[in-house]
């Protein structure tokens, strides 16, 4: 037995699946999951002294690779002073002001502790602030696991067929509308059905949580446009987006300006943080300075708060990692392209840039029903093959490869040359 398979039985006896979040157990594949020792740079070490090519990366924050040291110097400064106050510290300040001075679309900005936590809570504020309580979303988009988000998730919803999530009472769902991705006559309609009762519609600006779907020509224009004509917010979800396609994220790539943005991830550079954030007047809403309420004991934590600044001061400073990460992916993506037309492989490759993903169907993937056709047993025998030869993806159809700045021409290489004897 190896020391991975007797951690995780020793874990589900105390933890519910044997980890603290789903989609880590492996569940939609064959192999037991790997407990993991370390990580530096591309590469991750489990308990039983595996390395692999890692394209998780924590699921998107070490866009640097791990273990940087200038983030880690960062984060054992900070511990020097102390762990946590309960009280405003100057880092929080210099956080805001970082990111509100670079992010034109971003007056205020409030941290949190994930994702989930900004999600939640722009949501509220686009409520209170519109005075509206229907939501939009998108089958197939991940919003983490709020109540009103847990219909027709991605992620981990979607990879264990759970089509929605138990003890979610129906008066946490009723305001929240389906539509479908790249498809804007769904958002219309359900505008129009909704008798002008829609606060926000929320959207992975780049859609990673049902495998990598990219917004179609025009659609997040669409979007833009639809929420002006019906008075609603449009809320990026930049959890993954944020920081990676551009310092500005997906709104600097494609060029859009959401009311809202969510963050996560990158933010914390692998410390819990989340935040939300958006135009002055919509931000003032929020508690203390407005009625609505949010709060949180760990907020702007210091610590967390020295890794975030830390990281995306280095990418401030160092914007041509974008150019770096963008040819990146075109290495890596159009390289397995290749390989597919080369051996008549019909699976499809979609990516933006770092974030892609190969889905076992021989049909386009353009929306949730359309991931949802691929292969998932295919893609289970792929992912063990990988893994057996020491490249770590996510253990899911419906996630997201993630590339960094740490990862060179030659982990792509072999990367391609593993999946080149696998097909
Ligand atoms: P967290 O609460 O997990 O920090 O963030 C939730 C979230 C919100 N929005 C988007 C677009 C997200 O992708 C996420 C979380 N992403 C998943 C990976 N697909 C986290 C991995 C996990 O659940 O363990």
């Amino acid at each position: 037995m190896t020391k991975s398979e007797e951690l995780f039985q020793r874990a589900v006896k105390r933890i519910p699946g044997g980890v603290n979040s789903p989609v880590r157990a492996y569940g939609s594949v064959t192999e037991p999951p790997r407990f993991i020792q370390g990580a530096v740079g591309c590469k991750i070490f489990d308990v039983d002294g595996n390395a692999y090519i890692d394209y998780i990366d924590s699921w998107g924050p070490m866009i640097l690779g791990h273990n940087n040291e200038q983030i880690k110097d960062a984060v054992i400064r900070a511990s020097e002073n102390g762990l946590s106050f309960g009280c405003a510290t100057e880092v929080e300040v210099e956080m805001a002001e970082f990111i509100c001075d670079k992010i034109p679309h971003i007056d205020m900005i409030r941290m949190v502790n994930s994702g989930t936590e900004a999600v939640m809570s722009a949501l509220r504020v686009a409520r209170g602030y519109t005075g509206k309580n229907k939501i939009i979303k998108f089958a197939g988009c991940y919003h983490g696991h709020t109540d009103a988000m847990l219909v027709s998730a991605g992620s981990g919803v979607m990879t264990s067929g759970v089509p929605d999530s138990a003890g979610v009472p129906k008066g946490c769902t009723q305001d929240t509308m389906i539509a479908v991705y790249n498809n804007l006559e769904s958002v219309e309609k359900l505008f129009v059905e909704s008798d002008n009762q829609v606060a926000a519609v929320i959207v992975e600006p780049v859609g990673a949580n049902m495998g990598v779907v990219p917004p179609a020509e025009g659609f997040l224009q669409g979007l833009r446009d639809l929420c002006d004509k019906y008075h609603a917010l449009l809320i990026f979800d930049e959890v993954i987006t944020g920081f990676r396609l551009s310092f500005c994220g997906a709104a600097g790539f494609y060029g859009i300006t959401p009311d809202l943005v969510t963050y996560g991830k990158i933010i914390g550079a692998g410390m819990p943080v989340g935040a939300y954030g958006g135009r002055k007047e919509i931000m003032e809403m929020v508690a203390p300075a407005g009625p609505v309420y949010q709060a949180g004991t760990l907020s702007g934590n210091p610590i967390a708060m020295a890794a975030g600044l830390t990281q995306l001061k280095i990418l401030w400073e160092d914007q041509d990692i974008y150019q770096r990460l963008y040819r990146k992916g075109e290495l890596l993506y159009d390289g397995i392209r290749k390989i597919f037309l080369e051996k008549g492989v019909n699976y499809q490759v979609n990516s933006v840039s770092s974030l892609g993903c190969v889905f076992f169907t021989e049909h386009e993937v353009v929306d949730y029903a359309s991931a949802k056709a691929s292969d998932t047993k295919e893609f289970s025998k792929y992912f063990q093959y990988m893994l057996n030869h020491g490249i770590h993806i996510a253990p899911s159809q419906f996630e997201a490869m993630f590339l960094s700045d740490a990862h060179t021409e030659a982990e792509i290489e072999e990367t391609l040359d593993c999946i080149n004897k696998y097909f």
